[in-house]
């Protein structure tokens, strides 16, 4: 029903000659500008004056047609004029950044467009462009400035970045903005996902001012064979062939200069003695200076090598396990979707007084400030896309979809030390289209970064025995996988928490395996009976009974080389719907949303400290 809508719409636009708004294509006149968070920038953030526009009456006709006269005009209201509907000038606001769902009570189950609109003063600097910057926006965004149609983007959790130059004019000028949070049968996620569809422009929105000529992408890493040497590239956007490029890394006294090629893209080999490498132990990161005619800017990279060897994952050469735990992207003590600072220190806090090396960021990417907090945290990172359940593998348009995104997060992170995994999918179906398609990502993953692993979490077949249980991991995806990733939840949708003393594990690859979530619910503050050796469900003492199993069962798998239980805080969910445990949460949680750590905490927070999870 959804798409047909969609589709009735761009043929609607295609005949009306409009600015095709609304097409198929994932993103139109989208760009996305690496290591923004470094630049100077005009912040947008704070008071949008925002429409809940239920219909799309700011779109549509009443016989569904384009109106020309639509909201995106922003035209002010005139009592004794032609009556008009809206009025920006007067309507409600909405802090940016920030999910609407949780910022007024009317809004927490609203999925559907709103408008955002804000003005602003601009002035002409001379051989400059103006980008506009958008951290992310769930799930489609439509974009005008002064009136005019400037770009579009589907997708909530990846930036990007619209070129407004020939739209703005000196003094007042505004945005308008369309968000639609509607979810769609072809989207990424679709339908059912397990956490809540928070709407909204998510995060940090500014102006962004560059040179005519500027770096927008640039890659450098550690040279996989020859770890003395610093290897990459610096793109140069509008720059013609042999236009220089310099790279400096002033703590090394490294500094070399390169020229762009035709495609205005500069190779760089750094040559560098006494390197620290990036370590969970020694997160040295190095102030990294980058400049081309006019522009510079200044990142700070750590530089390490990760690869597998057999059923080894190898960090700066030495065997590693990863001591992690999943999060969710959900805003500790106020709920909603996490965009602050103080949201990041909070949960990568916990992560590591839990004794983590390493974090699952599930289940799309997260704010920048996460996994650059990461890198100075000595965080390993696993950074995901929402290839989640059921997409629709056999819709090459859908695939597109997931293609951009990961494009899109490789490329705004892939300047970043902490992030080791590259995760396509999670718990997807066993069916050949889905192979496929998930290969075809894999592909992807490792054409555009030759120098991480690629991950997936997948589900698992389970034979009853004589005895108990096998787990057998044969999913076809794990041939194309570097290191595989399983979930299971004994103790919780299958078995009781003693099931796992009976399972044993038969993986049919050689390769690093990664058990990306395990764990159970439990409500804070419900215990069971002092003494009860039969915890009930939903108790804190259940949800540790779980953890104590699975860890004595984890030990037993000799090419178990992680685990991320599930999960690090509880997080609301439309599908926890049951009165007064969930009340719309999922509370697999190691603490509570107000920050109370369970008991299972602890359980892990031992294994973690004192190794006992996890030898390697
Ligand atoms: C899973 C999913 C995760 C859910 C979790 C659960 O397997 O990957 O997104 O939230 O289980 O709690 O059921």
């Amino acid at each position: 029903q959804k798409s047909a809508t969609r589709s009735t719409l761009t043929a609607i636009l295609l005949t009306a000659g409009f600015p095709a708004f609304c097409q198929t294509s994932p993103q139109t006149n989208t760009t996305l500008l690496v290591d923004i968070d470094h630049r100077p920038a005009i912040s947008l953030n704070g008071d949008w004056h925002t429409i809940v526009d239920q219909y799309s009456t700011g779109i549509y006709t009443l016989h569904q047609e384009l109106r020309k006269d639509g909201f995106f005009m922003n035209a002010p209201f005139d009592p004794n004029g032609h009556p008009q509907d809206y009025n920006f000038a007067n309507a409600a606001t909405l802090r940016v950044p920030g999910d609407w769902n949780t910022q007024r009570p009317e809004l927490l189950y609203y999925e559907g467009p709103i408008w955002y609109e804000k003005d602003f003063q601009h002035t002409a600097v001379p051989n400059t462009r103006t980008f506009l910057h958008i951290g992310a926006a769930n799930y489609r965004t439509f974009v005008w400035v002064n009136t005019k149609k400037i770009c579009e983007h589907e997708g909530g959790f990846t930036p990007f970045d619209c070129d407004i130059s020939t739209a703005l004019h000196d003094g007042s000028n505004f945005i308008v903005l369309s968000v639609d949070s509607t979810r769609i049968a072809d989207g990424v996620p679709t339908l059912q996902t397990d956490w809540w569809n928070y709407g909204g422009l998510t995060r940090d929105v500014s102006l962004v001012e560059v040179p005519k000529q500027f770096i927008d992408d640039y890659d450098l890493h550690l040279s996989r064979t020859d770890r003395s040497v610093i290897e990459g590239y610096v793109h140069v956007e509008g720059a013609p062939a042999g236009t220089p490029v310099m790279v400096k890394i002033p703590d090394l006294h490294a500094k070399v200069e390169s020229t762009v090629d035709a495609n205005s893209r500069a190779a760089i080999s750094i040559p560098t003695k006494s390197l620290s490498l990036w370590s969970p132990e020694d997160p040295k990161l190095y102030k990294v200076e980058i400049s081309s005619g006019s522009d510079r800017i200044e990142d700070t990279i750590g530089f390490r090598t990760i690869e597998t060897h057999g059923t080894q994952i190898l960090l700066n050469g030495k065997p590693v396990f990863l001591r992690g735990i999943s999060i969710h992207a959900e805003a500790p003590y106020r709920t909603g979707r996490a965009y602050t600072q103080k949201d990041v220190d909070t949960l990568l806090g916990w992560a590591k007084e839990l004794g983590c090396n390493y974090v699952r960021l599930a289940h799309y990417p997260h704010d920048e400030r996460m996994t650059r907090t990461a890198d100075r945290l000595g965080l390993m990172v696993w950074s995901e896309i929402p290839d989640y359940w059921a997409l629709q593998f056999d819709n090459p348009a859908v695939l597109a979809k997931s293609k951009q995104q990961l494009s899109e997060m490789i490329r705004r992170d892939r300047d970043k030390a902490s992030i080791v995994l590259w995760s396509v999918a999670n718990e997807t179906p066993n069916t050949e289209a889905r192979t496929k398609y998930l290969t075809a990502m894999v592909e992807l993953a490792h054409q555009l970064d030759p120098t991480r692993l690629v991950t997936a979490a997948l589900l698992v077949r389970t034979e009853k025995t004589a005895s108990g249980s096998n787990k057998i991991v044969d999913d076809p995806l794990g041939k194309v996988l570097d290191v595989i990733g399983t979930n299971e939840y004994i103790g919780w949708y299958e078995q009781h928490a003693e099931g796992a003393d009976t399972t044993r594990w038969d993986i049919r690859y050689d390769k690093p395996l990664i058990m990306s979530e395990w764990g159970g619910d439990a409500k804070a503050g419900n215990h069971a009976a002092s003494g009860d050796l039969h915890p009930a469900l939903w108790t804190e003492e259940y949800q540790a009974e779980i953890y104590r199993h699975q860890i004595a069962m984890l030990n037993k798998i000799p090419q178990l080389r992680g685990t991320s239980p599930w999960l690090l805080m509880d997080f609301r969910s439309a599908r926890r719907v049951n009165p007064g445990l969930q009340d719309n949460f999922n509370r697999k949680g190691l603490i509570s949303d107000q920050g109370v750590r369970k008991q299972a905490f602890f359980v892990l927070q031992k294994a973690y400290l004192d190794k006992s999870l996890g030898k390697a």
